[in-house]
């Protein structure tokens, strides 16, 4: 059973944050515009911050989530998510094993692992993972350490092997999301589609609705 009794509509959009914005803009600002167009969870994602700066952002983070009844979940980081008093945290190869972060976090505490093959998916959810992180899907300049593209068809081989709920991340737009919710995904992650937006609140709402229409599909 799922640790969050609406967490696959929750994941219909992840909004991840980049350290590197563009020229005056501010990150709180951002996420308080991103949830502002509807966005259900925010990833804290900083590469660059201290541990001590990183839990402060993710307090100021979680004020805004809370007020909007969106999650919070850190990226890498299990210390800052449980001292912030975050949601979850979304963990990759260098992170915590996902069973051993299992074993420190409080009940109902939301744990997401990136999986990019079904077998890898496979070893995520038997460690207890809540939801699989697939991607690359398409090419990204967001994270240079991404890999080569997976492609929609990824998503669908992993759906095939797991229960629990899966993201696309890696290059998604507004225009190609359709393909990774209706390849089986239960929604997106987005780096640079909100944090590069100049709406970022109308880019936001304008990712919802095409995952959401593309549900109906
Ligand atoms: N993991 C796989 S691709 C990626 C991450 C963090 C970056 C996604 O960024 P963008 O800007 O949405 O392509
Ligand atoms: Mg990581």
């Amino acid at each position: 059973m799922s640790r969050h009794p609406d967490l696959a509509s929750r994941l219909a959009l992840i909004v991840v944050t980049d350290e590197r914005l563009p020229p005056g803009r501010d990150l709180v600002d951002i996420v308080r515009a991103a949830l502002r167009g509807g966005a259900r969870a925010i990833q804290l994602r900083d590469k660059a911050r201290t541990p001590r700066a990183s839990v402060a952002i993710a307090r100021a983070l979680l004020a805004e989530t809370r007020a909007a009844g969106a999650l919070l979940f850190v990226n890498d980081r299990v210390d800052v998510a449980l001292a912030a008093g975050a949601d979850g945290a979304h963990l990759g190869d260098d992170d915590l094993p996902l069973a051993a972060a299992r074993r420190i976090v409080p009940p109902g505490f939301l744990l997401g692992r990136s999986a990019s093959t079904p077998e890898l998916a496979m070893d995520a959810e038997l460690e207890g993972a809540d939801y699989v992180g697939v991607g690359p899907i398409h090419a990204t300049a967001t994270k240079l350490d991404a890999g080569d593209a997976v492609g929609t068809a990824r998503i669908a081989a992993v759906a095939r092997s797991v229960r629990i709920p899966i993201v696309g991340i890696g290059g998604i737009t507004a225009g190609n999301a359709p393909a990774v919710i209706t390849a089986g995904a239960a929604g997106i992650a987005v780096v640079s589609a909100v944090m590069s937006a100049s709406d970022p609140e109308a880019a936001t709402r304008q990712l919802l609705v095409s995952v959401q229409s593309s549900v109906l599909l």
